[in-house]
């Protein structure tokens, strides 16, 4: 499994397509993942990208981009080989410096200031930066106490080994192996959301933090220990305390991805990034926490009879006005919302192509030109589903799912999600018993990792006078059915909930943990659009059947229903649209509830 979705993106498929040796010129080279991609229509990925500042500015530390000293100054990338940390280029690109690319070992040792995202598995990023001769650059730089800040897989490099497919040798810089989370312990793994840290020493840029939350998103960590003690400059608590960041002298490396924690995420890089920029304060003790429960703003996009592309939202799942001309319910702007929800305090924004089934998505220019506008101002995760299959054109021309999904991954998304062809593999895998490893889901997850990849499941209760009336998991419904049936089963649907299938969301849900998903959404569409709160029997059924994180999605009308389903079942996330598009309930009224109740938030 891969360590880190938020560093994969295109990089592990370019490893696969490329021989390493290959990789003698990194940033130039990852440029060839356009071959996997249909090249009439692949917008390439690393056109450097404007700074569009004016739209947004992040809600409470005001980090601005570009002050005139600052613009212009330049930050070196070791991105190696591996695509798309466009999250992070994004976000630099934002406080307004300019991107060097490490092309050859001597750009490591002539960087002034030298950001390292690591991407990918362990043992294959090893491998990369050992055949390229990057692995002694980096010690040499590093040992020189130069200015160096690693990210997720790129703090864990530094360690000795990591038990990630391995043992592998790391590059043996900082004491401490590199282990996987325990889930045994009732903690789910990977471990994806918002943390607060705990500081140990001074680490310079985490000086803004304090007891806000940062994002995390991985599945092994290093812990500490007296042997790097005078490493650690934070912990974060996950069951166990493991080591959020590091830092010595000018040597930094966070687990967490700033890039995605919103504004306090920014001020970290910011304070990388200009060390000088402000009067040192004391190290602010954060407050151990819990993760905290995600609020996840949700745009379901189409296009309108007009050929615009814009969010709509439905009742149970019927999108269209009904009038005389029944045309699609539009209610704002793809980009415009998500930034909007973004400022507003959404933990994560998802963006869902409802008509992916039938309009394939690379033939969706519009879909992917929303996604690279929104990454470019919205700095927490984002995830995009829809149409994610093997698709063969109009030409013949044959489209893996895995080139759907690394289009999406390149056009800035964090996340994808799997609908229809998630359910179609788990029914195959119910039949078979067998992993075919050719499944969408596997396909992927086995490439961009387990936390790439969110399986959507629209589920339509069904009610029944007796538990034994179907060979599906059943329950006993907190309110009785239309007939006074007390029992009911959730059977999934395909094509926006236009097809039954003979499964439940129950075994959808064991069967794609055990393929590869890393979250699950879940939907309901009896209650999608109608305000009356999410179906806590489905989500309680589902929540306690996986160990993955499980985001409670449709039904959301009042602040109390988020209060509810984090208290009644071991939901992660709630996600909600119609509330926020119609301006019913503003996201930060949700946080304010859910803190009043004692639910940790980020705010
Ligand atoms: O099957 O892989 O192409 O993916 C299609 C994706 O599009 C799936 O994730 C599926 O859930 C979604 N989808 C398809 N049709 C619709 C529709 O509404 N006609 N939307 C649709 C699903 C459900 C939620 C909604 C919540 C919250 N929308 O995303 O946002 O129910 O709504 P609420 O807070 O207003 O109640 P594929």
């Amino acid at each position: 499994m891969k360590d880190c979705s938020l560093c994969t993106k295109q990089h592990c498929s370019v490893m696969e397509g490329i021989p390493y040796a290959s990789f003698t010129s990194f940033a130039t080279k990852s440029l060839s993942f356009s071959s996997l991609s249909p090249s009439s229509i692949i917008v390439p990925h690393r056109k450097s990208q404007k700074n569009t500042l004016k739209s947004v500015s992040p809600r409470k530390l005001v980090i601005r981009a570009s002050s005139a000293s600052s613009s212009g100054s330049v930050v070196t990338l070791l991105d190696y080989g591996a695509g798309n940390v466009r999250s992070l280029r994004n976000a630099i690109h934002f406080l307004g410096f300019k991107i060097e690319d490490v092309q050859t070992p001597k750009d490591i040792l002539n960087a002034e200031r030298l950001i390292f995202p690591g991407v990918g598995a362990f043992a294959s990023a090893m491998d990369v930066l050992v055949k390229t001769g990057m692995d002694e650059a980096l010690r040499t730089y590093i040992k020189d106490d130069r200015p160096f800040l690693g990210i997720c897989l790129g703090l864990q490099l530094l360690f000795e080994y990591s038990e990630e497919n391995g043992p592998v040798n790391g590059l043996g810089l900082v004491p401490g192996v590199v282990g996987r989370f325990n889930s045994s312990n009732g903690f789910r793994v990977p471990h994806i959301g918002w943390n607060a840290l705990q500081i140990a020493k001074d680490s310079e840029i985490l000086e803004d933090v304090g007891d806000q939350h940062v994002y995390f998103v991985h599945s092994y960590r290093a812990m500490p220990s007296d042997d790097n003690k005078e490493w650690v400059s934070s912990t974060c608590n996950y069951g166990d305390d493991f080591i959020a960041s590091i830092r010595r002298g000018n040597v930094h490396g966070v687990q967490f991805h700033p890039e995605k924690s919103g504004d306090v995420g920014l001020s970290i890089l910011r304070r990388f990034l200009l060390p000088n920029s402000r009067g040192k304060k004391n190290p602010t003790q954060g407050k151990a926490s819990k993760l905290a429960k995600r609020v996840i703003a949700c745009l379901d996009v189409r296009t309108n009879d007009k050929g615009d592309l814009v969010v709509t939202k439905g009742d149970q799942y019927d999108v269209r006005e009904h009038t005389k001309e029944n045309e699609v319910r539009n209610l704002g702007k793809p980009v415009e919302l998500a930034g909007q929800y973004y400022k507003d305090g959404a933990d994560e924004v998802s963006f869902l192509n409802i008509t992916g089934f039938r309009d394939f998505p690379l033939g969706d220019l519009p879909m992917l030109q929303v996604l690279r506008q929104a990454s470019e101002n919205v700095f927490v995760p984002l995830t995009v589903g829809g149409g994610i299959r093997d698709f063969t054109d109009a030409n013949g021309r044959y489209y893996s799912s895995l080139e759907v999904a690394s289009e999406y991954f390149r056009s800035g998304a964090d996340k994808i999600s799997i609908g229809s062809d998630a359910a179609y593999a788990a029914e195959e895998y119910l039949k078979t018993k067998v992993k075919t490893g050719k499944s969408s889901l596997e396909q992927i997850s086995r490439v961009y990792g387990n936390q790439a990849v969110v399986v959507s499941i629209d589920p339509r209760r069904v009610y029944l006078k007796s538990p034994n009336d179907v060979e599906f998991k059943t329950i006993r419904v907190t309110k009785p059915g239309p007939n006074g049936e007390e029992y009911a089963w959730y059977q999934c649907t395909v094509n926006g909930g236009r097809e039954g299938r003979p499964i439940g969301a129950y075994e959808l849900a064991k069967a794609v943990e055990e393929l590869g998903a890393g979250e699950i959404l879940l939907n309901c569409i009896d209650c999608d659009g109608q305000g009356k709160g999410f179906d806590i029997d489905l989500i309680k059924l589902i929540s306690d059947a996986v160990s993955i994180p499980v985001i409670a999605s449709s039904g959301a009308g009042a602040v109390e229903h988020f209060s509810e389903v984090f208290t009644e079942s071991n939901a992660s996330a709630a996600l909600a649209a119609g509330i926020f598009h119609r301006k019913e309930v503003p996201i930060q009224s949700v946080k304010r509830h859910l803190l009043k109740e004692g639910i940790e938030v980020r705010m």
